[in-house]
């Protein structure tokens, strides 16, 4: 197949997802045009069948606000034409599934280009609600050919907010198993806690939605009984208040802050628990990277997590905001090692049995010949 891919480029688990969507389908033979203004972060290094395709932005004096949404139609056109696409795969609603309807609609003379859309969260949950937004995101996801969603949560979500009468798959964000794996190697550990403490470790881009300063307010009532550090990967807005927090509750010495990281798999090998208090969570892939390198994970109980995490088999699942019941989950793993290791197990079991990219890849494949058969 020929598969045009447009997502966002820089960090954030869509963009991470649709690249390495791209990456597999690649390897399986298929010819992947990926369609966004920069190159995807995990795009570094030349791949066979992979095109990168940029979208050019011109300003000009009457254009207050860039129109990105526009060029990006406009380049969907260029390259499924020149290109041959079979179809576009967009990922993330918000604007991509609206250039693609345009695109669909401006080459359908020339031929019948299928559209599917994967809504990955915020797209849905948050930005999509606004009364500026809504009405256009309805119209853009009934208008792809095939919608895909990354969880049950987020279909059922799509369905009752948006009235959706359309036919949505789910499926499931993937892992590299291979590359995300127990690898036993402790020199970061030994940096980072010097004297044998516990670690814990959360990742994200610190927006208030994951509410970050939850996992310092843990680490504050975890310490009360077992030494322990805190890792926090990943930058945004919420980095500053956290940085407060820790000033205020005297925790300087215990909290690393990393800022963002492309090793990721050294410093989830280095930690012990994985910590995910999230205000909303479609999916959930940094908690899934953790797993597949044997962590368990703290987790709330929103959105999709409780479809990615066994409560009391891979980790613990409490209510947003229950720092209290989420510590004292801590303190249970971290003080029983027979427990601990169980979890640990489980964790890294589930992630491969579940989520591999072998088992999801498949029905991405099989979804686009569905929808082209159609
Ligand atoms: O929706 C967002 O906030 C952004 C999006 C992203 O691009 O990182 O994150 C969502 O998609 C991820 C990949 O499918 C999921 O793992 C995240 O759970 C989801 N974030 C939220 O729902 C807050």
């Amino acid at each position: 197949m020929k598969i045009g891919i447009t997502c966002y480029p820089t960090y954030g688990g869509s963009g991470v997802i649709a690249t390495e969507l791209g990456k597999e389908l690649a390897l399986r033979g298929h010819e992947v045009h990926f369609i966004s203004y920069a190159l995807p972060f995990r795009l570094s290094s030349y791949i066979e069948n992979i095109v990168f395709h940029e979208v050019e932005m011109s300003s000009y004096p009457l254009f207050e606000f860039p129109l990105y949404s526009l060029a990006l139609a406009s380049k969907m056109v260029e390259v499924a034409d020149f290109e041959d696409l079979d179809l576009l795969h967009v990922h993330y609603a918000i604007p991509h599934a609206t250039s693609a309807f345009l695109a669909k609609q401006m080459i359908k003379s020339k031929k019948d280009l299928k559209i599917i859309t994967t809504l990955h969260g915020t797209d849905i949950t948050l930005v999509g609600l606004e009364p500026s937004f809504l009405p256009l995101v309805k119209f853009s996801i009934e208008q792809s050919d095939g919608v895909t969603t990354v969880s049950r949560f987020l279909k059922e979500k799509t369905i009752t907010n948006y009235s959706c009468e359309i036919p949505i798959d789910v499926i499931p964000n993937f892992i590299d198993s291979d590359l995300y794996k127990p690898d036993g190697k402790t020199t970061f550990r030994e940096n980072i806690a010097p004297n044998g403490e516990k670690v814990l470790v959360h990742t994200s881009n610190f927006r208030p939605v994951k509410r970050v300063p939850d996992t310092i307010k843990i680490l504050k009532k975890v310490i009360e009984y077992i030494p322990t550090k805190l890792i926090l990967v990943g930058d945004g807005p919420d980095r500053s208040e956290c940085e407060r927090l820790c000033r205020q509750l005297d925790l300087c010495d215990q909290v690393k802050f990393l800022g963002k990281q492309e090793g990721l798999v050294e410093i989830l090998n280095s930690a012990d628990l994985f910590l995910i208090p999230s205000q909303s969570e479609s999916f959930g892939l940094a908690a899934l990277e953790a797993m597949a390198c044997g962590l368990p994970v703290i987790s709330s109980s929103v959105g999709g997590l409780p479809e990615l995490i066994s409560h009391n088999e891979t980790g613990f699942i409490a209510e947003i905001g229950d720092v209290d019941r989420m510590a004292k989950y801590v303190v249970d793993l971290l003080n029983n090692d027979k427990k601990y290791k169980l979890f640990s197990k489980n964790a890294r079991d589930r992630a491969v049995n579940k989520f591999d990219k072998s088992k999801i890849i498949p029905i991405y494949e099989k979804h686009y010949q569905t929808i082209l058969n159609s």
